[in-house]
């Protein structure tokens, strides 16, 4: 999807001009795959933009850099501090937040324990990831040819941006045959996740989610949904799904910051009913709760200022 700059990226402590926001080709998380990141969205609300759980977003990202044993040079406080300053300096009412925290230039070879840490945070606007219409009419999604990679290839609890190669694989796949999204089945068969969204099931009146174990990133949207959900009133947990789950679902959904909540009408041309009422339930309540509209999720809105 094209970007549409804005006017100033944060790096390393300092608001720098958009174009100005470069780095050198010898780079290392160029070359070996091996930065953390998120993808963060803020919205308008009634007392201006706001951005959803952008604290619980940031404690994500230095988890992620825990696991990857990189040292973020910028605590959670300073980098929710950062985010806001970024969009206020972008005078935008609603946009998506990319922070990445990268091994810079200086060392090359695969040792990562020499190397600067780098951390830049920028904002543009993004509109819905998966078509305008997704939550009404639902997206095809395709079982992919690729396995989700496991705990002991690729860390899934991590969002690093080397993992998104099987993700990308996976969605150019999908593409190419024609569908909208691809699901990715781990290498015990199970339902992971899709390539950028959790991945939620229907069956008789529950709600069915694979979780971290199931090589599935601990998604910030699907602990949203479940709150959203039992709030509701629904029976909703994180479990193991196999593909026939999918194939005889009263409903599905995908969710996730860019894709919000996704609603599914085939999975490898088997019909799935869209959009189901449990879907469009949640899907409404999660689009209230993002722009401050319920007062029980207050709490996950965190105003610019
Ligand atoms: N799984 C994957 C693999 C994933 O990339 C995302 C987010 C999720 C689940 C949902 O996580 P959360 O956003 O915390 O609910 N994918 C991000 C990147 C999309 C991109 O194209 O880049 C996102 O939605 O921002």
């Amino acid at each position: 999807m094209p970007i549409t700059p804005t006017s100033k990226i944060w790096m390393n402590g300092e608001l720098v001009d958009w174009d100005a926001a470069q780095i050198h080709v010898l780079t290392h998380s160029l070359h070996y795959g091996m930065g953390v990141f998120e993808g963060i969205r803020a919205y308008e609300t009634a007392q201006g933009p706001a951005v959803f759980r952008l604290t619980d977003h940031m404690e994500r990202l230095h988890r992620s850099a825990r696991i990857m044993m990189m040292e973020l040079p910028y605590s959670v406080e300073e980098l929710v501090e950062a985010t806001k300053d970024v969009v206020r300096a972008s005078g935008l009412a609603s946009c998506y937040i990319r922070p990445i925290a990268y091994y810079g230039y200086g060392e090359m070879g695969l040792n990562t324990l020499p190397c600067s840490i780098d951390v830049a945070i920028a904002c543009w606007p993004w509109g819905a990831y998966l078509g305008d219409d997704a939550l009404t009419k639902g997206i095809r999604l395709k079982t992919s040819s690729w396995t989700r990679h496991d705990h002991n290839t690729m860390p899934p609890a991590a969002k690093t941006t080397g993992n998104y190669v099987n993700s990308s694989l996976a969605k150019v796949e999908a593409l190419k045959a024609g569908y909208d999204e691809a699901i990715m089945l781990n290498k015990a068969g199970l339902v992971s996740e899709c390539t950028g969204e959790n991945v939620f099931v229907a069956r008789n009146g529950v709600l069915l989610s694979p979780p971290l174990s199931a090589g599935a990133l601990e998604g910030i949207t699907q602990d949203s949904v479940m709150t959203i959900a039992r709030d509701l009133g629904y029976d909703c947990q994180l479990g193991e799904l196999t593909r026939s789950d999918v194939y005889v679902a009263d409903e599905m959904f995908l969710c996730g910051t860019a894709a919000e909540v996704s609603a599914v009408n085939s999975l490898d041309d088997r019909a799935i009913p869209c959009p189901g009422p449990i879907t469009t339930a949640v899907g409404e309540e999660y689009h209230r709760a993002i722009r401050g509209q319920v007062d029980r999720y207050k709490d996950w809105v965190e105003h610019v200022g």
